[in-house]
């Protein structure tokens, strides 16, 4: 019977996700739409107020916008190849891509979050994190490039992920519970015998360099959403779990059969002195480590080898679980770290859990026995509230920090704004269509700058121009400044978003460097003017240091290439003017190109395939003789 509810639930669901949003609302929506767009327009020249960092989803990229005029700025190469950029492609950046599997030129891109000190957004760093292939990456805010991404052994499908409130650590927990250490196993042997590693990656206070610190081996359930504690909650950490009942079949049907699921509230600072006072043992793993200098344009990519592990049955205090209703997703903590809501998805609830009580709880040993040697806290000693009915599906929760949280719920399509001291629910405002995160500048942090919220929508249906069977998807800003929301924009994203973080541009736009200088290029094969150009051989091995500078390559003419070559351009862009960068280009290069900063040095390879005369151009127009900017190589037989 239980098993029946569950599939008859699941199905009315899925129809009503069908139905969502209809001709009225959208009328409406264009009624409001003189108004709006004063206040979402950017005037010429101007800038906009916001930075908006945006996951690129499956594209493995992430995107950065202006708020509130949706304006797409940049995008920022991080675990696929960019053509573009020749990110990926060109021998500086390609370790970038390097994992224990091998060069992986692709990955899925989900939450983005910038660092924290004291709870506040900082704007130094963009963490991001890779869901496939599991890796974290950091993106650093003076360059807009990606500066490190670090591998992530024993797990599959990183998908929870948080930065603690000084950026001490990311946390990035297994999506798919698995044998760990990996080994051939009956997959129906599963129960009992797959884990969920949650990693704790240290993040370097000056550098942001990042450093596999230890794995909590969780039992087998799946890892979906965590978050940090701030303020009092600080040294805590919760994360939503599904799949209870580690179920390795059919899960929308079978892991759904449990009433309850857990929130797992774990108390890293606890787990961080087990490990310093020499706790834990160490795991085989294998994982590259990829940092990126930026002086150099080139990236080293080391494997390096174990994990330390703790099993959280030996701390004792450690690790809690918090029951809640049927396959949570968000778990999101409030401004003053007091408040943790927790989203059924399946649910029809929203469970806001009290921290204070929750304390209170443990030092009274008040269990409801235990799952897996961990205490199971009573749902009833640690219930804050509840919002009675706010919507279908919710997922993900923000805050404005002026007592309201908005939540989205992606059944029935909508934003939902209610009040954290009563939870009553204030407003509701549908979404076009079926929502998943959304984004309140600073809305995970102890300050959240409460003027804008971001929808990130999951289907796109009729809100663009068509373009055929795929259309971008739709981000929604809403303007939360008043009692009712206000739907301003919609704007197209890039891949699927996610999540997205936002920051006031002038805590970022002030480091943002403006140049690399060519005194400061560390580049191996770099020169520092046309003198020094060459053509050098070694063997089969070419090396050509070359310049750029406007509108002409030095040397434009080469020969002595003979078929079977392997050809290294060094090309260094010798100009020392912001924003002039050249491009280079080579006829059957099977590298992309290499888009050149002043004052920068880049690396391709080229192996010439036949002989003859073969033409290399810049491919950015630097100037009004950019046309001219153009040479040749001559290949001769071997
Ligand atoms: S998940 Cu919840 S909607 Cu990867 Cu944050 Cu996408
Ligand atoms: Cu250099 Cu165009």
């Amino acid at each position: 019977m239980k098993k029946i509810n569950s599939i008859l639930s699941l199905l009315i669901l899925s129809v009503l996700m069908i139905g969502c949003g209809g001709d009225d609302d959208r009328k409406k929506s264009g009624a409001m739409a003189t108004n709006a767009a004063e206040r979402v327009y950017v005037a010429p020249g101007e800038h906009d107020e916001f930075y908006g960092f945006f996951s690129g989803g499956f594209s493995g990229q992430m995107s950065v916008y202006g708020l509130p005029s949706g304006r797409l700025l940049k995008v920022i190469p991080v675990f696929s190849q960019d053509a573009e950029k020749g990110y990926g492609y060109n021998e500086g950046t390609k370790a970038m891509l390097n994992t224990s599997y091998g060069f992986i030129p692709w990955g899925d891109l989900h939450h983005v979050d910038i660092s924290q000190t004291n709870g506040e957004l900082d704007g130094r760093w963009v963490f991001t994190h890779e869901n496939n292939t599991p890796r974290v990456a950091r993106i650093d805010l003076n360059t807009f490039e990606t500066g490190e991404i670090l591998e992530i052994p024993n797990s599959a499908g990183n998908h929870s992920f948080a930065i603690t409130e000084n950026t001490e650590y990311l946390i990035a927990g297994t999506r798919f519970a698995i044998p760990s250490p990996q080994r051939d196993m009956s997959i129906e042997e599963m129960k009992g015998n797959f884990k969920g590693p949650l990693t704790f990656v240290k993040v370097d206070q000056e550098t942001g360099g990042m450093e596999l610190a230890f794995q909590v081996i969780m039992p087998g359930f799946n890892f979906d959403l965590a978050h940090p504690g701030r303020n009092a909650s600080h040294g805590w950490m919760f994360a939503t779990t599904y799949n209870s009942e580690e179920a390795n079949t059919l899960l929308e049907v079978n892991a759904s059969q449990n009433d309850k699921d857990f929130i797992v509230a774990l108390n890293w600072k606890k787990i961080e002195e087990y490990i310093n006072n020499g706790g834990g043992t160490m795991m085989d793993a294998e994982y590259a480590h990829n940092v990126y200098d930026h002086n150099s344009s080139t990236a080293t990519s080391t494997m390096k080898k174990g994990v330390k592990t703790v099993d959280p049955k030996d701390i004792p205090g450690a690790v809690f679980f918090m029951p809640i209703p049927k396959s949570p997703h968000g778990c999101d903590v409030d401004p003053t770290g007091e408040y943790i809501v927790g989203s059924g998805k399946l649910a029809a609830e929203l469970t806001v859990f009290s921290f204070s009580k929750m304390i209170k709880a443990i030092e009274d040993k008040n269990y409801d026995g235990d799952a897996y040697g961990i205490p199971i806290l009573k749902y009833e000693d640690i219930l804050g509230g509840i919002v009675k009915q706010p919507g279908l599906g919710p997922l993900h929760t923000e805050f404005d920090g002026k007592g309201n949280a908005y939540t989205t719920f992606f059944i029935s399509s909508e934003v939902v704004k209610w009040s954290l001291t009563d939870y009553q629910v204030i407003d509701r405002k549908p979404t076009y269509y079926s929502v998943g995160h959304l984004m309140i500048p600073g809305g995970n942090s102890r300050k959240p700058f409460g003027k804008y919220l971001v929808a990130m929508n999951k289907i796109t249906k009729d809100r663009y121009l068509p373009t055929g069977p795929e259309m971008n998807h739709s981000a929604q800003l809403y303007d939360i400044t008043g009692d009712k929301m206000e739907l301003l924009l919609d704007f197209p994203t890039i891949g699927e978003p996610h999540y997205a973080a936002g920051i006031p541009a002038d805590l970022v736009k002030q480091n943002s460097k403006k140049i690399y200088r060519l005194d400061e290029n560390t580049h191996e094969h770099s020169v520092r003017n046309e003198s020094e150009t060459r053509v050098e051989r070694k063997g089969n091995e070419v090396h050509v240091y070359m310049t750029m500078v406007r509108s002409h390559f030095s040397p434009d003419n080469i020969e002595g290439i003979k078929v079977g070559d392997k050809v290294y351009f060094h090309v260094t862009n010798l100009e020392q003017d912001f924003d002039v960068p050249h491009g280079f280009a080579m006829i059957g290069a099977n590298t992309a190109e290499l888009l050149i900063m002043p004052g920068a040095t880049k690396t391709m390879l080229w192996e010439p395939k036949r002989v003859g005369v073969y033409p290399l151009y810049c491919t950015d127009f630097c100037s009004a003789l950019h046309q001219e900017m153009q040479g040749y190589v001559r290949v001769s037989a071997a």
